[in-house]
């Protein structure tokens, strides 16, 4: 399988990855992001993730558009955060209050180098930063890997390795955005959900973590049975209310490369994405940006556009164990895999 690259944009490359059955995948190294996922169905090539055209664009109005996300997903309350006896504190730039997605500027919006391996049956472009000790007030010199594979099989692998030299946090995840319609001002109300996941975690005003982890049972958040995203949204759900549709850490029950954590479904029944991965969490965001959504290539991202499927450690491991952990050792390795399969 040939890799293809160009220009794009800010010193940046776009590289091309395209199997035999027509799937496209399409990547940079700018914030190591997926750019495009073409799938080919009877009536068009439908590009099925949100993205833009060159760097410019996403440094106009990102939002973290198919990025890697790191050092840390999500919010850390207050920006603090204590380590084998000691506080730290790290840049407060969400609202000046907490830390989301690890600082900012942070891995979204760094040029990371690039690696090729081309074979037969499957292709990948590995991605690699040095994230210096500090950065954003974390400990410890981190080196990540973020590796992006196509398969013959429609999968579209990413694989986590990170080393540090000192204890600190990592909980890398991947920011992108689906809408299996291909039409950015189509909201994804009709598409179907599957979730294998009993519970999820609550978040407050600030889309904070409480600590509670809630049944899902009789719940806007239930989706063990596939299901419209629409009735969730129409949902007088007080934690759906709360931000404007999803944007919580879901517990999944059997998280393995080996098993469908979860599964979304075009509203025309064309393409599914099936979701497996080894993190014991997926983070979903269903864009409520409240009518300030970006433009991308000339049409408007309307509110629930799109869906994300941030696979990671749930936020707030840092204040509940029982969330799990994201502390990381030297000598350790870290390493983690979401798979994104393609199926109709
Ligand atoms: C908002 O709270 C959400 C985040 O979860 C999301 O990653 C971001 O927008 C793009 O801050």
């Amino acid at each position: 399988m040939k890799i293809t690259q160009r220009d794009f944009g800010q010193g940046a490359t776009l590289y091309s990855l395209k199997n035999e059955n027509g799937v496209q995948l399409e990547v940079t190294n700018f914030g190591a992001r997926i750019v495009n996922l073409f799938v080919p169905t009877k009536k068009e090539k439908r590009n099925i993730v949100l993205g833009f055209d060159s760097v410019e664009e996403y440094l106009a109005q990102d939002m973290y558009i198919g990025a890697t996300i790191g050092r840390v997903a999500g919010r850390i309350k207050d920006g603090t955060f204590t380590l084998g006896g000691q506080t730290y504190q790290t840049d407060k730039n969400d609202h000046e209050l907490h830390t989301l997605h690890g600082g900012a500027p942070s891995f979204e919006a760094k040029l990371w180098d690039a690696k090729l391996e081309e074979s037969e049956k499957k292709s990948t472009v590995i991605f690699s930063l040095k994230s210096k000790a500090g950065e954003h007030g974390f400990p410890g010199e981190l080196m990540v890997s973020v590796s992006y594979t196509l398969t013959e099989d429609n999968e579209w692998c990413v694989d986590y390795e990170a080393h540090t030299d000192q204890l600190t946090l990592f909980n890398p995840t991947n920011h992108v955005y689906f809408n299996l319609s291909g039409d950015v001002e189509q909201a994804i109300d009709d598409h179907k959900l599957f979730i294998d996941s009993d519970q999820f975690a609550c978040i407050d005003e600030a889309v904070i973590t409480t600590g509670e982890k809630r049944s899902v049972t009789d719940t806007a958040f239930d989706f063990r049975k596939a299901r419209k995203l629409e009735t969730s949204f129409n949902s007088q759900d007080d934690q759906v209310k709360a931000v404007g549709g999803f944007d919580h850490p879901f517990f999944l029950n059997k998280p393995s490369i080996e098993h469908v954590s979860a599964v979304l479904t075009s509203p025309d029944e064309a393409v599914q994405v099936e979701v497996l991965t080894d993190c014991p969490a997926v983070v979903v965001f269903t864009a409520n940006f409240n009518g300030a959504g970006p433009v991308i290539r000339g049409k408007k991202l309307t509110d629930h556009g799109g869906i994300t499927f941030e696979t990671q450690t749930a936020p707030g491991s840092e204040r509940f164990e029982d969330f799990g952990t994201i502390e990381i050792q030297p000598n350790v390795p870290f390493r983690s895999t979401t798979i994104y399969k393609i199926t109709e």
